[in-house]
């Protein structure tokens, strides 16, 4: 039995970005995060991080809307209940209560990192997962220009990155990747990614995009669509790896049927949590379909949980997991995330595996609300 919850606090902090983070959907320069820290009634407590961004440009959620789904709906659901296993905790956020999926993860992966602290486990053993170390590839912003972007990929291979995703749009993509491919050398692992800025009608650059070798072509169509992207990808010997789209298990199996692509990135926050993910995962392993780790631009906090994420057995590429210096000049947890030889010690100490400073996110918070069991 896992001991009830006693209170959630959420935080937010305002972290300044080392470099602007532009996408086809929007550009960031300071990340605002926003932390819950969960605490039992039996002394545990355990942080883990909502990956919603300040824009509703990746999914509708926000975190504005996401810190009022916590407080309003998600925490009084799990207060002062006791659960046998963290796995049962994503079927009581959704009774009921539609969409807000990163809301409920944020508070179901803290269930599930509470109770690996309470075992005496790490998180990534909590969840299965059978590596100790995994494979870090890195996401490339739009770059000004395509000499930019080589410069940029070309570092980070030199830095042991092993997957290098380069951010395109209509307007920064064949030539760019082009000019990339061209510096790098046929043997680079290049993929590129649209974030839903194509259009079955002006597919033209993803056709040329199909000669340069990638290793596949992330949500090129719309952020909701499997349908397109089936006609895309009979198009197409590249596969297509889909993100976005990927809301749900069910949305998962959609994909395999149709066909809309060969790949998925799963973040845990997009699909609801732990519990969502390993089912996706577990179906994907079934029917042949590679996963790999995403990111949110997450602090070290939201980090431990996908970097535990990744030790399962069919994470089989490289996870955009990047190491806390690619980030942020100073990060929020200790040990900082750091990479060797391309890849992340999975952390081996009970439960998240790493220590929040928390006067650090104490001078950092501009914002604080506590939700408590009401007896
Ligand atoms: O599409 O994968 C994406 C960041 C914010 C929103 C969407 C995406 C991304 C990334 C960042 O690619 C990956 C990272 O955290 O390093
Ligand atoms: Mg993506």
């Amino acid at each position: 039995m896992i001991p009830s919850l006693r209170r959630l606090t959420l935080r937010e902090l305002q972290l300044p970005l080392r470099e602007p983070f532009r996408i086809s959907s929007g550009i960031q320069r300071v990340r605002r995060i926003l932390l819950l820290e969960l605490e039992d009634g039996e002394g545990g407590s355990v942080w883990s991080e909502c990956v919603a961004s300040e824009e509703p440009n990746y999914s509708s959620e926000t975190i504005d809307t996401a810190w009022h789904a916590i407080v309003h709906w998600a925490a009084p659901r799990v207060l002062g209940r006791s659960f046998q296993h963290p796995a049962e905790v994503f079927p009581v956020l959704q009774h009921d209560f539609r969409g807000h999926l990163m809301a409920k993860a944020a508070v179901e992966m803290g269930i599930w990192a509470l109770d690996a602290e309470r075992q005496g486990v790490s998180l990534a053993c909590r969840l299965g997962g059978i590596r100790n170390s995994v494979e870090v590839g890195i996401s490339l912003g739009i770059q000004p220009s395509p000499e930019a972007l080589v410069e940029r990929a070309g570092r980070a291979l030199q830095e042991g990155y092993r997957k290098v995703k380069l951010k395109i749009e209509p307007g920064a993509d064949v030539a760019y990747v082009r000019a990339v491919r061209e510096a790098l050398g046929p043997d680079a692992p290049l993929m590129a990614d649209a974030n839903n800025a194509y259009t079955l009608s002006d597919a033209e650059p993803l056709i040329q995009l199909d000669e340069l070798g990638l290793m596949m072509i992330e949500q090129p169509l719309a952020w909701d669509d499997l349908r397109q992207h089936a006609a895309l990808q009979r198009r197409l010997r590249t596969p297509i790896c889909l993100d976005e789209s990927i809301t749900s298990l069910d949305r998962a199996e959609e994909m395999v049927e149709r066909r809309s692509g060969g790949v998925v990135n799963i973040k845990p926050g997009r699909v609801g949590g732990f519990g969502p993910s390993i089912a996706i995962h577990d179906f994907c392993a079934a029917h042949g379909v590679p996963v790999w780790c995403g990111g949110m631009l997450e602090s070290g906090v939201g980090r431990a949980y996908n970097v535990a994420l990744a030790t399962l057995p069919n994470f089989v590429k490289p996870g955009d997991i990047s190491p806390s210096a690619r980030y942020w000049e100073q990060d929020v947890v200790s040990p900082e995330w750091t990479m060797q030889d391309g890849l992340i010690q999975v952390p081996s100490s009970p439960g998240i595996g790493v220590a929040v400073d928390r006067d650090r996110i104490e001078r950092l918070t501009v914002r604080e609300e506590r939700v408590s069991r009401t007896p």
